[in-house]
């Protein structure tokens, strides 16, 4: 059976209120970029579309920009799934069903000849972060984020930047091997999937990762943060092998 192409992308971290620098540039270099997909193709947005959700009632002119260009890609017949990563793990089934895109689970199998592809945030895979792997936990509490939920919108902005102030101030003294994948969670996941490729974010590190999982050659692709450009995986139609591509914002 013929595959569509595929492109995978994670890590946009579209916000309106981040200083200049060059980040104003991403949502603009964003939009153009999904100008640029062919038609009848497939999207997978793998997390961190957004640098930060609180919640699908939170109406802002970036929010409806991203609706309004999702649903320009529909009318291009291209479908468009997504993936909640670790910042934006409360984009719900409104703002989804606004944009036209499916919300899959937060690990994922796509078909690809005798193998398969394993897709997700990547958060998951950096199990030497203990402390992350503790408060992901909490995060994903649904009790929790129903209560979240409710609370009143400027008490949820100042709890999210709350936590990303914390969260910034553990980064900086967690060494970066730490912060990574650990290959044995790799290996495992890989195996439980009967993957031989695997496609993630997160880790904001883009590149090829070739190793050996059980006597087969086996690949792991890693999506980059768009803070310098434009970053995608792409499969092209029909074809069995995915490559990573960057580009600097036309
Ligand atoms: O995103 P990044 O790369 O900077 O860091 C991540 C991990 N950090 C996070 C936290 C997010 O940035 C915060 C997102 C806010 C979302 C909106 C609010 C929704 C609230 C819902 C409530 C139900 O994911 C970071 C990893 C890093 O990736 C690499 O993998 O290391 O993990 C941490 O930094 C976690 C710390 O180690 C532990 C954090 C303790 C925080 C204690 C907060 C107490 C203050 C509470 C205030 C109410
Ligand atoms: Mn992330």
């Amino acid at each position: 059976m013929n595959n569509p192409a595929r492109y995978f992308i994670a890590d946009i971290h579209l916000a309106d209120n981040k200083p200049a620098s060059g980040y104003s540039d991403i949502t603009a270099g964003f939009l153009s970029f999904l100008d640029t997909l062919p038609e009848n193709c497939e999207l997978y947005i793998l997390g961190d579309l957004f640098d930060y959700w609180v919640g699908d009632d939170v109406k802002t002119e970036l929010h409806q920009q991203v609706v309004q260009a999702l649903c320009r890609l529909s009318k291009r017949g291209i479908t468009k799934y997504f993936v909640h990563g670790n910042r934006d793990f409360l984009l719900g089934k409104k703002y989804a069903q606004q944009c036209n895109m499916t919300i899959l689970p937060e690990i994922n199998c796509l078909p690809n000849q005798e193998t398969n592809i394993v897709f997700l945030h990547g958060d998951l895979l950096c199990i030497d972060d203990s402390q992350y792997q503790k408060f992901r936990k909490i995060m994903h509490n649904k009790w929790l984020q129903k209560l979240f939920l409710l609370l009143p919108l400027f008490l949820r902005l100042k709890i999210a930047a709350k936590l990303r102030q914390k969260s910034s101030q553990h980064n900086q003294i967690k060494s970066g091997t730490i912060m990574d994948v650990n290959q044995h969670a790799v290996v495992k996941m890989m195996t439980e999937h009967k993957a031989d490729i695997m496609v993630h974010g997160h880790t904001h590190k883009p590149a090829t990762h070739h190793f050996q999982i059980e006597g087969r050659s086996a690949t792991r692709l890693v999506l980059g943060a768009w803070h310098d450009g434009v970053t995608y995986i792409k499969q092209s139609q029909d074809s069995n092998t995915l490559e990573l591509y960057s580009h600097s914002f036309k």
